[in-house]
């Protein structure tokens, strides 16, 4: 089973993740890392600290000479303004030279205090910020190369930033990636781009933050990963959760899943035709539309997967207008200032592209199997090369 830890503070030392349960032999460089760490600094809207953070990468361990061994795979994502925080996130003994007692409201400062018996905030969001994300991303990397070996490949787009939505839905393909990327929003729309920046240049004059949505689209995924058997094996069940655990995301949506809850079924479903040609991703059965998402029943069916992400408005506005509670003297306040970004709804995307990458790459291992990625590709060619026979051919 592929599985993922990450552990570190926002203006910690540093970023560790480790990733556990990938085959041997899987190619993976320096510049793999750094490539998706890059795409995810940027976007219009966010803050100061994204120029000048670097995501210096220290390869710990599990990798030896451009190839995974099968062992664990360990790496350290260095913070930039490390230097500036030794004193106040120092782990010896100590106190915070100033204490955060006035939470934002929408964040995990509140709550967590309570819950973990904290009276600084900081003891809660430093762990609770989407810094965090970056180590995603770093094991997001490893499952992208795994996947690509299947021929499966993601990306993102932003669809709605700050309640500027793209008209209609024009979806980028794989070799569209580098055009969405030099979107300063990430957005394949052009004239809707410059509509999105504008709604963010109006929130960052009045000091306050935009949500939006991003949509991820897997080509390729092959067909069947997940089970129709028990809950917890389904794969859009998975996958919500994955995308749902990500900092700020409040909505997670398959297909037109909520635009279908308006339809009738005869309108709402995917049509499937027969293509003689062999179709090698899902045996020559073809859905020329992704209502579902390419998923159905919890399995995937072959066909393009789409999801998408909605991200609420940061909580963390850099002029705090609404009401909290200063938790000592509990008289009625605004929330302490913290540097912070206005949007970040495009680099979110690239973070939905990382945990829906690992968890098809968890499933696709689950299926497979294989310690070798040359072992997981022979499983994988073997399970493809029977899909386009009658499923009655194998009754005794
Ligand atoms: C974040 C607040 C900002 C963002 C940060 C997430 O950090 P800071 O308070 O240090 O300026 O820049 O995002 C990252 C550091 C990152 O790498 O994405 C927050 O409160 O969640």
């Amino acid at each position: 089973m592929l599985r993922f830890l990450t552990a570190g503070e926002s203006h910690g030392q540093a970023l560790v993740v480790t990733i556990e349960g990938l085959p041997a032999g899987l190619a993976i460089t320096h510049d793999d890392l750094q490539r998706d760490l890059a795409r995810r600094r940027l976007g219009f809207g966010r803050g100061p600290r994204m120029r000048f953070e670097a995501d210096e990468l220290v390869l710990l361990t599990g990798i030896r000479h451009g190839r995974t061994l099968g062992s664990p795979v360990a790496i350290e994502i260095k913070n930039s303004e490390w230097p500036k925080w030794t004193e106040e996130m120092d782990p010896a003994p100590g106190a915070p030279s100033k204490l955060l007692s006035t939470p934002r409201p929408g964040h995990a400062d509140l709550t967590g205090m309570q819950k973990y018996g904290f009276d600084d905030a900081r003891d809660v969001l430093e762990r609770a910020s989407a810094r965090e994300t970056a180590a995603r991303v770093v094991a997001g990397v490893l499952a992208k190369a795994l996947l690509a070996e299947l021929g499966t490949s993601i990306l993102s787009h932003t669809v709605a930033l700050g309640g500027v939505e793209t008209p209609e839905l024009h979806r980028p393909k794989p070799h569209d990636l580098d055009a969405v990327d030099e979107n300063e929003v990430r957005c394949f729309d052009a004239e809707t781009s410059v509509k999105m920046i504008a709604a963010i240049k109006a929130a960052a004059k009045e000091g306050d933050s935009l949500g939006g949505i991003a949509e991820v689209l897997a080509y390729g995924v092959p067909l069947g990963l997940g089970s129709h058997v028990h809950w917890d094996r389904k794969i859009d069940g998975l996958i919500a959760q994955a995308i749902m655990s990500i900092q700020a995301v409040k909505g997670v949506e398959f297909g037109s899943a909520f635009r279908q809850a308006g339809q009738r079924g005869s309108e709402a479903h995917d049509a499937v035709h027969y293509d003689a040609s062999p179709d090698a991703e899902s045996g020559g059965f073809v859905r020329e539309t992704a209502r579902a998402g390419g998923i159905e029943g919890g399995m995937t069916t072959g066909g393009l997967v789409v999801a998408r992400a909605a991200m609420k408005p940061l909580a963390t506005l850099n002029r705090p207008t609404l009401e909290t509670v200063d938790v000592v003297t509990k008289e009625s306040t605004v929330s302490f200032k913290e540097r912070t970004d206005v949007t970040a709804v495009p680099a979110m995307g690239v973070v939905v592209e990382a945990m829906l990458a690992i968890v098809l790459a968890t499933e696709a291992q689950r299926k497979f199997g294989g310690d070798s990625v040359a072992e997981f590709k022979r499983n994988h060619a073997s399970f493809m090369a029977h899909l386009g026979e009658t499923p009655s051919a194998a009754r005794p």
